[in-house]
C-alpha cells in the first residue's frame, strides 16, 4: 500500500498519556469517589438500572495494581458518526491489553453495533494496529448506527461474547451509543454473563460532556478543520468583497461546533441554537438579525460577509421545533410506512396537511419545497431528524434575501446581496487527529482497559484536566447512568444520556456575545490556518478555545 508522507510521519508519533498512567500497568491503583446519581429522573433511572445505577466515580493514581490477574479477551466497536481519533482509542486499548499480558486478545467488531449482532470481527495483531496509529477515520473496523435495545439483541451479543470467551466490550460512541452501552451493561449484569461494558466519549458535536467529561474526542480536530476552511473563506470574502457566505457546520443538536468555529475565526454572524430557543426567535426574527448586519456593512460599501449556521438550528426555532415534534409523532411507528407508501408529493402533502396542527401547517407551508421534503427524510435509527440533510444555510439566505428586498422597497437598503453556500460536515470527521485528539484518544483507550482490569462495568472512560499538559491529565471512570434522564423518543419515554447544550451563562458563549456586535459590523476575521502536527507546543498541542474559556 502506498502511504502519504504525513501518514508515515504520523505512524512515528508517540501519543502522550496522563502522567499517572505512565508508570507501567503494575503501578496503577484506584481511588474510589462518592456514589453518583443521574442528572434527572433519579427514581425512574434507578429502577431501570438496578445493577449499575449509583456506582462511585473512580480515579486512577500511582500505587500498587490490585486488579485480579486473568487473561482478558475484549471486544470493541466504533459506533455512530466518525470522529478523528477513533483509531487511537483502539490503539491505546490494544497497547494496554498487550502490555498487561501478551496473550490478551482484542476483537474488533465490524460496522458498529451490528458487527456484534452478526458476529463479524477481526482479531487485532501488531501489524493490523500499526497501520492505523494516529490516523483519522473509522475504517479500521467501520462504524454504524444500529441501536441495541431489544432483549433479543442483547441475548445475541451475550452468545457472541460467550462463543469467543469475551468478558468485556468497549463501545466508542456518542450520547446514543453510550446510552446503548449503559443498557447493555445492565443486561449483562442482570443476567450474570460476566461481561463488562465500558464506553468512550466520542462525537465531533461536543455535546457529550458534563463536569466530569470535559469534552468528547474529535471535537478538537473537527472544529480546527472547519475553522481553517472558514478562515480561508473569510480571506476570500475580504479579497473579492462581493459575496456573503452562509456556512453550515455540523452539530446535530447543540451549537458547540458553530460557537468554537466563531471563537476561532470571528465571523460577522454566528447563530447559536440554544440562544434562539431561549429568546424564542422566529425564522423571521433570525432573518432580520442577519439582514441588519448585511445592511450595516453595505452602508459602508462592504457587500460581503460570513455567517455560520449550526446544522441543528432548525430544531431550536420554537415554531420549527413544534413542527418537527409533530412530524415525529406523525411518522411514529408504522405510520412512517403509510407515509412512505404514498407515491407523489401531492399525496404526501395532503397526508401532512391532515396530520399537522393549523399553526405548524402555517410554518410548513411557507418553507421552500426542498426544505419541506428534507423534513420528511428518514430518521436515523435513534429517531433523530437527519439535520445534516436539511439545507438550513439556504433557508436562511433565502429569507435574508426576501428581508433585504422588503427593506429596499422601503428605501432602507441599497446594497448588493449575493450569497454562496457551504456545508462543512463530513470534511472534518476523518481528518488526521490533532496532537490533542491523538493523545486524548490513546489515553481514553488505555484507560478503558484499566477500568476493565479493575472489573468496572457501565462506566465511561474519563480523562480530565485537559487544558493542562498531558502529564497533568487525570484518568478515571464515571458511571454512565450519571449522565442519564428520561426523554421522549420515537413517541415513547426512554432513558437516554442528556445532551450537553451550549450554556448561555457559560464563558465561551459570554465571550462570543460580548464581541459579536463588533464582528458583525467591522471586519475582524481571524485566519487559524491548517492543523500543525510538528513544531512548538503552543502551535501544535493547544486544544479548543471553548475548553480554555470553560477552564479559565
Ligand atoms: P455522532 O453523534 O454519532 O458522533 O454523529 C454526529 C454527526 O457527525 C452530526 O454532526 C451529524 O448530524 C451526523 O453525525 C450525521 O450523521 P451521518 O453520518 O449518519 O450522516
Amino acid at each position: 500500500m502506498k502511504l502519504s508522507p504525513l501518514q508515515i510521519a504520523r505512524y512515528q508519533y508517540n501519543p502522550k498519556l496522563p502522567g499517572m498512567l505512565r508508570n507501567g500497568i503494575a503501578e496503577i491503583s484506584v481511588k474510589t469517589g462518592s456514589p453518583t446519581q443521574s442528572v434527572a429522573d433519579q427514581e425512574k433511572i434507578a429502577a431501570l438500572f438496578p445493577n449499575t445505577y449509583g456506582k462511585e466515580e473512580i480515579t486512577f493514581q500511582k500505587g500498587t495494581n490490585t486488579s485480579a490477574p486473568k487473561k482478558q479477551v475484549v471486544g470493541v466497536i466504533l459506533s455512530g458518526g466518525q470522529a478523528p481519533g477513533g483509531h487511537n482509542v483502539i490503539c491505546g486499548l490494544y497497547d494496554a491489553l498487550k502490555a498487561t499480558n501478551k496473550d490478551n486478545e482484542l476483537y474488533g467488531f465490524k460496522g458498529g453495533p451490528s458487527g456484534l449482532l452478526e458476529d463479524s470481527y477481526v482479531i487485532f495483531d501488531d501489524e493490523y494496529i500499526n497501520a492505523y496509529r494516529n490516523t483519522g477515520g473509522f475504517d479500521i473496523i467501520g462504524s454504524g448506527r444500529t441501536k441495541l435495545e431489544t432483549e433479543e439483541q442483547f441475548a445475541v451479543v451475550a452468545d457472541v461474547c460467550k462463543k469467543h470467551g469475551i468478558t468485556a466490550i468497549v463501545i466508542i460512541g456518542g450520547d446514543d451509543s453510550n446510552t446503548n452501552a449503559a443498557v447493555l451493561a445492565e443486561y449483562m449484569a442482570a443476567h450474570n454473563t460476566g461481561v463488562q461494558v465500558i464506553g468512550c466519549p466520542k462525537t465531533i458535536d461536543g455535546d457529550l460532556k458534563n463536569e466530569d467529561i470535559e469534552c468528547s474526542f474529535g471535537f478538537d480536530t473537527a472544529t480546527k478543520t472547519y475553522s481553517e476552511i472558514i478562515g480561508n473563506i473569510q480571506r476570500d470574502a475580504n479579497s473579492a468583497k462581493k459575496y456573503w457566505h452562509f456556512v453550515k457546520v455540523m452539530g446535530r443538536s447543540a451549537s458547540h461546533v458553530a460557537l468554537e468555529c466563531a471563537l476561532e475565526t470571528q465571523p460577522n454572524i454566528c447563530l447559536i441554537g440554544e440562544e434562539v430557543a431561549a429568546k424564542k426567535m422566529s425564522l423571521a426574527a433570525i432573518a432580520d438579525y442577519i439582514a441588519d448586519s448585511v445592511a450595516a456593512r453595505a452602508a459602508k460599501g462592504w457587500n460581503f460577509g460570513v455567517a455560520i449556521i449550526p446544522e441543528g438550528i432548525v430544531e431550536f426555532v420554537p415554531e420549527f421545533s413544534v413542527l418537527i415534534a409533530e412530524i415525529n409523532e406523525l411518522l411514529a411507528g408504522s405510520k412512517a410506512d403509510a407515509f412512505n407508501a404514498l407515491s407523489s408529493w401531492d399525496e404526501k402533502y395532503a397526508f401532512i396537511e391532515k396530520g399537522l396542527s393549523k399553526e405548524s401547517m402555517a410554518v410548513f407551508s411557507i418553507l421552500p419545497q426542498s426544505i419541506q421534503q428534507q423534513l420528511f427524510l428518514e430518521r436515523d435509527p435513534h429517531g433523530n431528524v437527519q439535520v445534516s440533510l436539511i439545507e438550513s444555510e439556504k433557508l436562511f439566505s433565502e429569507m435574508v434575501k426576501a428581508n433585504l428586498a422588503a427593506r429596499k422597497a422601503k428605501g432602507e437598503y441599497n446594497g448588493k446581496f449575493s450569497a454562496l453556500h457551504h456545508f462543512l460536515g463530513y470534511e472534518g470527521r476523518c481528518a488526521f487527529p490533532s496532537n490533542f485528539d491523538a493523545d486524548y484518544c490513546y489515553s481514553l483507550g488505555y484507560n478503558a482497559f484499566m477500568l476493565i482490569s479493575y472489573g468496572y462495568t457501565g462506566y465511561l472512560s474519563k480523562v480530565s484536566n485537559l487544558q493542562a499538559p498531558a502529564e497533568e491529565w487525570v484518568a478515571g471512570g464515571m458511571p454512565i447512568t450519571k449522565m442519564m434522564n428520561i426523554e421522549r423518543r420515537h413517541g415513547a419515554d426512554k432513558p437516554v444520556i442528556r445532551k450537553a447544550l451550549v450554556e448561555l451563562d457559560g464563558a465561551p458563549f459570554k465571550f462570543f456575545a460580548a464581541n459579536r456586535e463588533q464582528w458583525a459590523l467591522e471586519t475582524c476575521y481571524l485566519y487559524p490556518g491548517a492543523i500543525q502536527y510538528f513544531g512548538p507546543s503552543e502551535v501544535c498541542d493547544t486544544t479548543t478555545k471553548t475548553l480554555a474559556l470553560e477552564k479559565a
